[in-house]
């Protein structure tokens, strides 16, 4: 795992939102982002003020807001303005350049006007990167490839690598190779990646973001989210950001919660570091 301050890996990120991500990472002392999974603009808008001091990220998935409209937008870019933090729609865009390009900047989201960041699957190759690109020429904008996903008997899990054959490890290998081309080929544009395992992310100007972290639950049961504690998903599997949903969202005091999932994942990083002194 990366043992590098982020303050210094911000200036070897290539993405400009790489380079705010790491210094406002450094500053605000905080590598939580939280996952608004809130289906009211009311909920989303009181969940971005009061956990806004305490997240770098605020990720969102603006399409299962059920009264959504511009003014949700104005009203997040102004909290985000407000408590120092960057949006992220994790809209996983996973389909072909022109597609993405049109999901990224039409539609009655127009994501492109607003997320500092976006999440994209890697599994349509290099177009998928070039279609959103496209579709952003002059901003400053950045995404996260998804290379490992969190879920229970997802297909790219490194477990592969462990309990199975040659050819299902060369197949895993072959998913985390190809998409770390893809973001060596195109610095300007991928911010980071979102997965499980240490050691995919070896360029220090790479985020890594990884979901799936709970302080209270190992997992959701049948919906198969799979939870680990601050300590593990920052010291073993390598996170800078570590994404916590419904450990705030559903919290019986969310501001309290984040305050604790902040505090424990910025202790746990500032240990990471020291280990290298
Ligand atoms: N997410 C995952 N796993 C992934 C990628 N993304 O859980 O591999 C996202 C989900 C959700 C959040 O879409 O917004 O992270 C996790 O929420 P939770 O903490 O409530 O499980």
């Amino acid at each position: 795992v990366l043992t590098l301050p982020f303050i210094a890996r911000a200036d070897q990120a290539a993405n400009p939102v790489a380079v705010k991500l790491l210094q406002l990472m450094a500053s605000k002392q905080s590598n939580l982002c939280v996952a608004a999974d809130v289906t009211s603009a009311s909920q989303l808008i009181s969940l971005a003020e009061s956990t806004g001091p305490y997240v770098c990220v605020f990720k969102t998935h603006i399409d299962i807001v059920e009264d959504f409209s511009p003014q949700l937008i104005q009203d997040l870019l102004a909290v985000a303005q407000k408590h120092n933090f960057l949006l992220m729609e994790d809209r996983k865009f996973s389909d072909i350049g022109h597609t993405v390009s049109l999901q990224y900047s039409k539609g009655i989201h127009n994501i492109s006007s607003w997320a500092d960041l976006v999440t994209v699957h890697s599994v349509p190759g290099e177009g998928v990167i070039t279609g959103l690109k496209s579709a952003v020429p002059n901003l400053q904008r950045g995404c996260f490839i998804v290379i490992e996903m969190s879920s229970a008997g997802n297909l790219t899990t490194s477990s592969y690598i462990t309990l199975s054959t040659l050819s299902k490890w060369l197949s895993y290998e072959c998913v985390v190779t190809a998409s770390m081309e893809i973001c060596e080929k195109h610095p300007d544009f991928v911010a980071g990646v979102v997965c499980q395992s240490p050691n995919i992310v070896q360029n220090p100007g790479l985020v890594q973001l990884t979901p799936g972290v709970s302080l209270d639950c190992l997992n959701d049961g049948p919906l198969g989210q799979q939870y680990h504690s601050p300590e593990d998903i920052i010291m073993s599997r390598g996170a800078d950001i570590a994404v916590v949903g419904r450990g705030i969202t559903q919290a019986t005091d969310p501001i309290q919660a984040a305050q604790e999932y902040r505090a424990k994942l910025w202790a746990v990083y500032e240990k990471r570091v020291s280990s290298l002194n």
